[in-house]
């Protein structure tokens, strides 16, 4: 699990060399930007169950087999289970929103997931459809001009739009 700054120095090490100029001006703007993007963390954290309960809304307005009788969030064991998941997805996409690195969403989260699903049987283009709805709300969430300072946050909001993007081409 890295962040910004030690992904930076393992790849270096592995080269033999010394930290890049270039890579010091991307670590400056990290440090720059940081204020955003702990603004844009506690956001999406203290909206996250709204973001995940208007996604998982959506989900189901769209693909309305998965909660008839047969549907893979069918009963409320597997909505329970669905819910649980795009949560989890959620918590690992903030904390790699946190450390500037895919790493952690990558090692804890989305090893091993698309696997998971062929084995359950629950269809992995339904979650990864479940993850861009929860992008929508939660790049929504971070990027409301209200109640905050004014700023440039497009790298920023690029940049965690390339969380969702990986957890949605893990699964589908
Ligand atoms: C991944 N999900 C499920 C299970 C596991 C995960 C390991 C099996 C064990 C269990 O049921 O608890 N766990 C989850 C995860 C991590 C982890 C992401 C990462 C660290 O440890 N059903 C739908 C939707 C979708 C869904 C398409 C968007 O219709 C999910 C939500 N996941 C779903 C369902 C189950 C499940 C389990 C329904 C239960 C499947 C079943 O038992 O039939």
């Amino acid at each position: 699990m890295f962040d910004a700054f030690t992904k930076v120095v393992a790849q270096a090490d592995a080269r033999g060399q010394f930290i890049s100029p270039s890579e010091i001006d991307a670590l400056a703007a990290v440090v720059a930007d940081s204020n955003k993007r702990l603004d844009a963390v506690n956001r999406i954290t203290s909206k996250a169950s709204t973001i995940v309960a208007s996604a998982a809304r959506d989900l189901f307005a769209q693909q309305p087999a998965l909660i008839a009788p047969g549907g893979n969030a069918y009963t409320s064991r597997r909505m329970a289970a669905c819910l649980r998941d795009m949560e989890i997805i959620l918590r690992y996409i903030t904390y790699s929103i946190f450390t500037g690195d895919a790493s952690v969403l990558e090692d804890r989260c989305l090893n091993g997931l698309r696997e998971t699903y062929l084995a359950l049987g629950t269809p992995g283009s339904s979650v990864a459809a479940g993850v861009n709805l929860m992008k929508a709300a939660a790049i929504a969430t971070a990027n409301d001009r209200n109640g905050i300072t004014q700023g440039d946050c497009t790298a920023l909001i690029s940049e965690i739009g390339t969380y969702f993007d990986r957890a949605a081409a893990a699964v589908a």
